[in-house]
């Protein structure tokens, strides 16, 4: 993997920001995109441009095979049995929400639970109490340890016979943290359950293997690996989404109308009513092209060794806490300085021209966990290099070095 020709294929960055040459290190919450995804929605429009699956014309025709082409290539790219198995959403937290919806009212009755953790972000915990409290389900959550993550023994304390689904993030957006996914999913089947990996932070860095880790439903979101906003992956187990009923109606996903009854396709296109999110599923599509060239072997070990050089630099800054364990640690780095709120903190690395997010990055219960309104995270991906960590040490230091001059 050579970083100069990868970065060379980001054209956003070669800006300066504040006169300074931009460092981007907010990949977790939105990564950049290459040429070869803006040139995929620039062909799309100018050429192909029409809505699928019922134009007998031929834009009609390209437009769909590239759209039905994209959804091949997702199947590939996490290794699915079937392209069917593979359900357009618009990110994580619709592909959430449908299962939540949907799966839920399908298996739970009063009484029966759902598990989580507090680790999680809000988009896979606000669809489970929503739907907890729908079907009269009771929402129970994995004890944290104090370093934020949990461990299979309390996950087997909590999963029970009654326990109907079992939902946890693949790789932490606080800590870093690879959760054991597959013996959690055995877990969860050992009682009958069904488990979601959400794969928001899994998907852009490593290799994922659905049938390897038999997970029931994976999800993941396209803007997060260098794919446009607005597209994003539910894979189920075909026989788990048959099972479900659509969330959505209208066009595209029916069979046969009649004035008092429907039935719809199969799925996935029972779950993709209205005109589906075509140009957002070819810019998926180029994406996954793009990434498999590099190799996503290739991209897990230059972020690992990234998160590896960048908590080395960080824990030798005083007054410098990093949340999260040392080990299992991919892509981010979340941290804290002493008496400096994290907003000032970012506030001032922008002025360096280093992006980092700031906040509670959507998990209040994880902050609470910590005793932490808010925490900075820096976070890594393909085109990162180590002198971008070097700009950002920089950077912290002269933030230290102001506010030590406030004082
Ligand atoms: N996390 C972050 O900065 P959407 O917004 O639907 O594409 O993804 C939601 C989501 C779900 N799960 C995890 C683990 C995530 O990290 C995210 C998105 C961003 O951490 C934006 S809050």
């Amino acid at each position: 993997m050579n970083i100069s020709d990868v970065r060379a294929q980001f054209p956003i960055l070669k800006q300066k920001v504040h006169g300074q040459p931009l460092v981007y290190l907010d990949s977790a919450a939105s990564a950049q995109k290459p040429v070869q995804v803006i040139e995929a929605l620039k062909h799309y429009y100018e050429n192909d441009n029409a809505n699928v699956h019922r134009g007998v014309h031929t834009l009609g025709a390209r437009a769909t095979d590239a759209y039905e082409g994209a959804r091949v290539k997702a199947a590939r790219f996490i290794h699915a049995k079937s392209e069917r198995e593979i359900v357009f959403t618009r990110g994580t937290t619709s592909a959430i929400n449908l299962v939540a919806y949907s799966y839920t009212r399908a298996v739970c009755q009063e009484g029966d639970e759902i598990v989580i953790s507090a680790m999680e972000h809000h988009s896979n915990l606000l669809p489970w109490q929503q739907a907890a409290k729908a079907v009269g389900a009771q929402l129970k959550y994995i004890p944290l340890q104090p370093d934020g993550t949990f461990t299979l023994e309390d996950a087997e304390r909590t999963i029970t016979s009654r326990t109907k689904i079992v939902a946890t993030s693949h790789i932490s957006n606080v800590l870093g943290v690879a959760n054991p996914v597959k013996q959690l999913a055995a877990i969860a089947h050992k009682h009958g359950a069904a488990i979601l990996i959400d794969g928001a932070q899994s998907a852009p860095h490593i290799k994922v293997d659905v049938q390897e880790l038999d997970c029931d439903f994976y999800t993941f979101s396209g803007h997060k690996m260098c794919a446009p906003t607005g597209i994003g992956v539910l894979y189920g187990k075909k026989a788990l989404l048959d099972r479900m009923e659509p969330a959505e109606f209208g066009g595209e996903m029916i069979d046969h109308v009649d004035l008092h009854h429907s039935s719809w396709k199969e799925a996935p296109w029972k779950f993709e009513g209205g005109t589906p999110i075509i140009a957002g599923a070819i810019g998926l599509g180029a994406a996954i092209d793009f990434l498999e060239e590099i190799g996503m072997d290739n991209i897990a070990e230059h972020d690992r060794k990234l998160t590896a050089y960048a908590v080395e630099r960080l824990n030798r800054v005083d007054g410098l806490t990093i949340y999260g364990p040392e080990d299992r640690r991919m892509g981010l780095v979340t941290f804290n300085l002493n008496d400096v709120h994290p907003h000032d903190v970012a506030t001032v690395l922008d002025n360096y021209g280093v992006a980092v997010r700031a906040g509670h990055h959507c998990c209040q219960p994880l902050m609470r966990h910590f005793q932490a309104a808010a925490t900075a995270r820096a976070s890594f991906y393909l085109y990162n290099t180590e002198e971008d960590i070097d700009r950002l040490m920089f950077a912290l230091h002269k933030t230290i070095q102001y506010f030590d001059d406030q004082e």
